[in-house]
């Protein structure tokens, strides 16, 4: 079974949100056209409380239940099965979906018999990486979606975080490649 984690397609990692993504909503249609190809979708929030140390290293962001912690509007939230909710704590980063405190995200993909996990959206070269390789270390073989991600510090950091996964087993895919292989 395979499964796509959607992370943080939320307002605040858009154009005009608190910590924009260089071309992070350029992710929201590359996502709802590859979604219903999955058996299982579910999506991370980064949510954080007012106060936290995560505030030291970053603008204010995806404060929870604020609008810039909403899944931007065009994102297509129809396939999302369950919403794993991380960065909840004042203390850590929790850039991890796997981090979620309200579910377990290993113990809820293997429920499912899943075994390979797709990754999309953003940031590559933070909670895309953290989630990515965290899936390979619950033993998933993990795909990263490259075109459904962008990065909070450009291109060249997403290269460097590809290379920094794939040194860790993890492939990097694109939507193309995944359209193709399951509509011929
Ligand atoms: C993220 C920086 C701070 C992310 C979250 O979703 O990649 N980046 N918090
Ligand atoms: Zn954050």
């Amino acid at each position: 079974m395979t499964a796509l984690i959607i992370v943080d397609v939320q307002n605040d990692f858009c154009p005009g949100g608190a910590l924009a993504v260089p071309e992070g909503d350029a992710v929201v249609p590359v996502i709802n056209r590859i979604a219903a190809l999955f058996d299982v979708v579910v999506a991370s929030r980064d949510w954080h409380p007012k106060d936290t140390a995560h505030f030291k290293k970053w603008p204010v962001h995806c404060v929870r239940e604020t609008k810039g912690a909403a899944f931007h509007p065009s994102l297509d939230d129809g396939k999302i099965q369950k919403i794993f909710y991380k960065g909840t704590g004042s203390k850590d980063d929790g850039y991890s979906a796997f981090e979620a405190t309200n579910s377990d995200l290993a113990e809820y993909l293997r429920k499912k018999s899943v075994t390979d996990v797709y990754v999309a959206g953003l940031a590559t070269d933070y909670c895309v990486k953290a989630t990515a390789l965290d899936a390979r270390g619950h033993g998933f073989n993990t795909f990263v979606i490259e075109d459904a991600c962008r990065a909070v510090d450009g291109k060249k950091a997403a290269a460097l975080a590809a290379t920094e996964m794939t040194k860790q087993g993890i492939s990097t895919m694109t939507s193309q490649k995944i359209l193709r292989s399951t509509n011929p």
